[in-house]
């Protein structure tokens, strides 16, 4: 009776440690419903804290930030492919606000996730994209999508492709 009760005890402290610290999300492809997903597609964190995304199954996807979708201050991400099973990729974040993040070659599909630091950013704390990071964005989508189907896109991505027609920036468009 003791040993059982030892054995369970130790069971336990060996779950406890393992979450400590252990901010994960899933990548998931469920080949029942054809549907790509990150899960928890929303989590909040602290600054400071690093989060793991994990492929749970073969299946290709990455995490990209939109370049309006961070804190003004803070960098962005754009993680590479994942593919494998068990592959995985990690981000320590440490600055406050929300990130929004797509997986590039599952833009159609709607594969997004967020993950708030602390509090919610206002819309004007967020990255207002120069011309350096729209050039890096659509070199993440051109590897997917063709230029000329960038129309079909959804409409964030359309707006973070575009210079110029950025948050203080769209009132100039707006003349044409
Ligand atoms: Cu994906």
């Amino acid at each position: 009776m003791l040993r059982v009760w030892g054995f369970a005890g130790v069971c336990i402290v060996a779950a406890n440690m393992a979450l400590a610290d252990d901010i994960r999300v899933d990548v998931i492809t469920d080949d029942d419903t054809g549907e790509m997903k990150f899960v928890p597609a929303e989590i909040t964190i602290q600054r400071g804290d690093t989060v793991t995304w994990i492929n749970r199954q073969f299946g290709v996807h990455n995490m990209s930030t939109y370049p309006d979708g961070f804190p003004a201050g803070a960098t962005g991400f754009a993680s590479p492919l994942l593919q494998e099973e068990g592959e995985r990729w990690s981000h320590t974040f440490t600055v406050a606000g929300t990130y929004d993040y797509h997986c590039i070659p599952h833009i159609l599909m709607q594969m997004t996730g967020r993950v708030i630091v602390e509090r919610t950013s206002q819309p004007d704390e967020q990255n207002l994209p120069n011309a350096a990071d729209i050039e890096a964005y659509r070199d993440q989508v051109t590897v997917f999508f063709d230029p000329e189907d960038f129309i079909d896109l959804p409409q964030r991505v359309q707006r973070n492709l575009m210079e110029g027609t950025q948050n203080g920036a769209a009132g100039a468009n707006a003349e044409e």
